[in-house]
């Protein structure tokens, strides 16, 4: 109702002001211009009338009979009194009320026949002058006095005429207006209500065009406006830091963004020295760091690191990243048995082996869900409390936190929310070996966005949900509606920044070839293959080695020529089956090492530790090819970290078709993983590929990361979230009417 006042009731009564404000002193114009031709049509009448018997009076000079004519005369209200007045401009004779500021003196404004308007204490009178006698005879004249004060009596009666009548008019016209418009409302409210209910909003109303063109209407500008910003995302081709904020501030007018994950950015680990800052070897953590610097918001995480308490302030929140503080780190604290249930147990024993189509076989225990459960409520409290508005964005990430959504939609029922799932979703038959599926997929779709990183792991959840929950799908615009509400199920192809600031400190690609050389023994005529993961069963490492065997064992002439540098970084070490890998690692290193190396070559370098990001990025500008043989994997970084640190536009890589990565990199050497004879072949062709070929493929393969940088993946998304937060607002203010 407060919008139909401001938008048509004030309007219409500002205009009506403005109308009587301009209108009212034309009207007073125009009559006062009609009054003053009537006064001196009818002071012409008079004049003549009188002029006759004037004529006899005065040539009688019959003062007494004079009096008595006028005096009858003068009992006209408008005709107000007559002045006579000799040739020589004194007076002859004036009536009772003749005015004391009229005297013989006017004849010298009106002239002999003529009038003029004089304005006395009192109001205004109108002055007219007429000859008496013949002209030759030293005439007089006679002025004749009329009352204009009925002028102004008229005038402010017809001024209160029309201000009542544009008071009335616009009362009955903003009345109107708004009855009208009201009626409309409570119609689109209905169909609006019934569509946002039915998730039809946005889709295709082409049936129900004719039926209410204008709800078609405001769809087809809706969609327009949609397919505009989704066209300036996709050919925008310089996505940058600075283009991220603009995202921010214009599309999402800033509003308090949250990110919420389980591993921290930042580690504060205690050493001899005091805290020491580390970065995790961690594919999401590098591609939402820079999102975060650009935003300025707060990263919700669980302080995992031995000095994580250690700085923080009272309210458990530390500014990051420590050589220059961008944003807010709010740390979580989880005690062993909430970690033991809920991180290792139901996340990487339960969801991270069924996602993986590794055949690690899924654990799922009661007291991990129950853990589960109890820490995902507990991060949900968090975030309500850290969050300031009632309309936040969150940014919810990966698979330890698949109940966020509904959890935080309890608490923050207009927030924006987004879950991305960093690793693949498996088909449905998968996915059903899980007890809580119906819950974890509940939970879930209470999210506004959810988003993987191919179109295919998107089908495959919209499968898993059709096959476990009572709900509608839309495959066509892929959205799930449950219990009224919408989550759109998008792809976002994750990726990194461009270029990867560790870039900047390196020296060129041969001083840091030699460097890596010298470090790790390898000889100036050796080939360095690299990979470079976290420990984990997913990555392919053990196939890896296998299929260096496989081409050392086969082609003799590789012996000697080709060093496999592989950085393995502890993680999940407590659980069994990462003891198992880490234990096969090694045992499978050294026999492939006893059985082919000689002197001082050796066939695997293990670099069995963490690594700084920078040494990372040494080690892919020292390499020959990267391989990255993922047995699963949703997107892997690696690949396209290894491209963008190849300024030189060489290297080869040699990339799983398993990984999501492949779909966007088709220029690498793709394999099956699982084909042990296949990735041999691809390691050997790495090393014959002539220079103009490597340079060719790793090109294309640069651009493509280049567009595709982590800046369009981030834009991407908080656009499709700036979009459901309109949409949001737009079926408020429908709601609010
Ligand atoms: C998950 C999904 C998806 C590796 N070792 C060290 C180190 N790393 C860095 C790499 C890279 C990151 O860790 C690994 O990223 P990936 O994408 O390869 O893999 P996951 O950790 O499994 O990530 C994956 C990703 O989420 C993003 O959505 O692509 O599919 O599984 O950045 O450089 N970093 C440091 N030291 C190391 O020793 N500092």
């Amino acid at each position: 109702m407060r919008s139909i006042l401001i938008r048509f009731v004030v309007p219409t009564l500002i205009a009506a002001g403005i109308l009587a404000f301009f209108g009212v002193p034309y009207v007073e114009r125009i009559l006062a211009g009609w009054f003053r031709g009537d006064v001196d049509m009818r002071a012409q009448l008079v004049a003549h009338s009188m002029e006759g018997s004037l004529a006899r009076f005065v040539e009688r000079n019959d003062k007494s009979g004079l009096a008595r004519y006028l005096a009858g005369i003068t009992t006209d209200e408008r005709l107000m009194a007559v002045v006579v007045c000799r040739a020589d401009g004194t007076p002859y004779f004036q009536t009772d009320r003749t005015p004391e500021e009229i005297g013989c003196e006017a004849l010298q404004r009106t002239g002999d026949r003529g009038s003029s308007l004089i304005k006395l204490e009192d109001g205004s009178v109108e002055v007219s002058s007429f000859v008496i006698g013949a002209a030759d005879s030293k005439p007089l004249r006679a002025l004749l006095v009329h009352d204009l004060s009925f002028i102004d009596r008229r005038q402010s009666s017809a001024r209160n005429y029309v201000l009542a009548l544009a008071g009335i008019a616009a009362s009955v016209l903003a009345l109107t207006f708004g009855f009208v418009f009201w009626l409309f409302l409570r119609r689109w409210v209905r169909v609006l209500v019934r569509d946002i209910r039915g998730r039809r909003f946005l889709d295709d109303a082409q049936s129900e065009a004719d039926s209410r063109p204008i709800l078609a209407q405001i769809r087809h500008a809706l969609r327009e406006a949609e397919r505009t910003q989704r066209l300036e995302i996709d050919f925008h081709e310089n996505w940058t830091p600075q283009a991220l904020q603009q995202v921010v501030s214009e599309h999402l007018r800033s509003p308090e963004v949250f990110i919420v994950s389980n591993r921290e950015p930042y580690i504060h680990n205690r050493s001899p020295a005091g805290p020491i800052v580390q970065v995790p070897a961690s594919g999401m953590v590098t591609a939402l760091e820079p999102i975060m610097r650009a935003c300025s918001g707060t990263w919700i995480a669980h302080g995992s690191g031995t000095a994580d308490r250690d700085v923080v302030d009272s309210h458990d929140r530390v500014r990051v990243p420590p050589d220059e503080p961008a944003y807010t780190l709010r740390r979580v604290w989880l005690t062993e048995e909430e970690e033991e249930g809920f991180y290792y147990g139901f996340s990487n024993e339960g969801i991270w082996p069924l996602c993986h189509l590794a055949y690690v076989r899924p654990a799922f225990r009661e007291a991990d869900w129950r853990q589960y459960e109890s820490v995902n409520r507990k991060f949900a409290e968090v975030v309500a409390k850290e969050s300031e508005s009632k309309d936040p964005l969150i940014l919810v990430q990966d698979y330890h936190f698949a109940l966020l959504p509904r959890l935080l939609r309890e608490r923050k029922p207009a927030a924006t929310i987004a879950l991305f799932w960093h690793i693949p979703w498996p088909n449905s038959e998968t996915f059903g070996l899980c007890p809580w599926k119906t819950q974890i997929l509940a939970h879930m779709l209470a999210a506004d966005i959810l988003g993987f990183h191919t179109r295919y792991h998107c089908q495959n959840f919209l499968a898993t949900v059709d096959r476990f929950l009572e709900c509608q799908i839309d495959h066509e615009h892929m959205t799930v509606t449950i219990s009224g509400h919408v989550c759109r199920v998008v792809p976002y192809p994750i990726s990194i920044e461009w270029p990867p600031r560790w870039l900047a400190s390196l020296p060129d690609v041969k001083t840091t070839r030699d460097a890596i050389r010298s470090r790790y023994g390898i000889g100036s005529n050796v080939c360095i293959g690299l990979g470079v993961e976290r420990w984990d069963f997913t990555k392919g490492i053990i196939e890896r080695f296998q299929a260096l065997e496989a081409l050392l064992d086969k082609q003799r002439n590789f012996r000697e020529r080709l060093t496999l540098l592989q950085v393995a970084a502890p993680t999940r070490s407590k659980l069994p089956a990462y003891q198992a890998l880490q234990s096969q690692t090694l045992s499978e290193a050294q026999r492939i090492n006893d059985r082919f190396g000689t002197g001082s070559w050796k066939p695997i370098v293990l670099i069995d530790h963490h690594q700084e990001p920078r040494e990372v990025f040494e080690l892919f500008r020292a390499a020959d090819f990267c391989i990255v043989n993922s047995l699963h994997d949703g997107m892997n970084l690696v690949a396209k970290e290894f491209v963008a640190a190849r300024d030189d536009q060489d290297g080869v890589l040699i990339l799983s078709t398993f990984a999501g990565a492949s779909r966007e990199l088709p220029e690498a050497l793709l394999v099956n993983p699982f084909d042990v004879g296949e990735t041999a072949a691809a390691m050997r062709i790495a090393m014959q590929m002539s220079r103009e070929e490597r340079r060719e493929r790793m090109k294309l393969m640069r651009r493509t990361v280049k567009e595709n940088n982590v800046y369009r993946w981030a834009g991407r998304m908080l656009m499709d979230a700036a979009q459901m937060r309109q949409r949001q607002l737009l079926s408020k203010n429908v709601f609010e009417l």
